[in-house]
């Protein structure tokens, strides 16, 4: 059994109900139990600026799963809610489900980064994942809570 961390993002198609959805979704995944989830967070967007605010927050799952048979569920929901997969890079989105981290696996492959490859540069990943879990640490063992100290929280509302 692994404890995993998901970010969920959405600024399309009314947020609240992708997130509501995707949270229902996520219950059913099998061998998979839901064990928290953050409040809901209104973020400005990180990259191009000419998109909507996200609503982010956070999901805390035990999973028997592998790392990619959790992904397949994870990108089978977010194409049941719509995702179309476009080349701008950081474009908007309906629904966005991110492994961040797999327990204390470190993977490398082609389809998956854990921890994901941008979590420490991302107040809108780190805050949620705080509130989940305040004593979070990276494989190495370095505190989640001290690297987001570095970063600017500000615009981290309450949806
Ligand atoms: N996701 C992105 C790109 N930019 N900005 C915010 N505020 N929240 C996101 O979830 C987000 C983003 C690509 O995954
Ligand atoms: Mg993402
Ligand atoms: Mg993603």
């Amino acid at each position: 059994m692994n404890r995993v961390y998901l970010a969920l993002g959405s600024n399309l198609a009314d947020p609240l109900h992708q997130v509501r959805n995707a949270l229902d979704a996520l219950n059913a995944i099998p061998q998979t139990q839901r064990v928290a989830v953050s409040s809901f967070y209104r973020t400005p967007p990180y990259g191009p600026p000419d998109q909507p605010d996200y609503l982010n927050a956070a999901v805390a799952l035990d999973t028997q799963l592998t790392p990619e048979a959790l992904l397949d569920h994870t990108q089978r929901i977010e194409l049941e809610q719509g995702r179309v997969r476009k080349a701008e890079r950081w474009g908007p989105r309906t629904l966005d489900l991110d492994i961040m981290l797999f327990g204390e696996q470190v993977l490398n492959t082609a389809r998956l980064t854990v921890p994901h490859y941008d979590m420490l540069n991302r107040a809108f990943m780190l805050v949620p994942l705080l509130e989940l879990a305040p004593q979070a640490r990276l494989p190495d063992g370095r505190y989640l809570a001290d690297i987001a100290r570095q970063l600017d929280c500000s615009a981290i509302l309450p949806w």
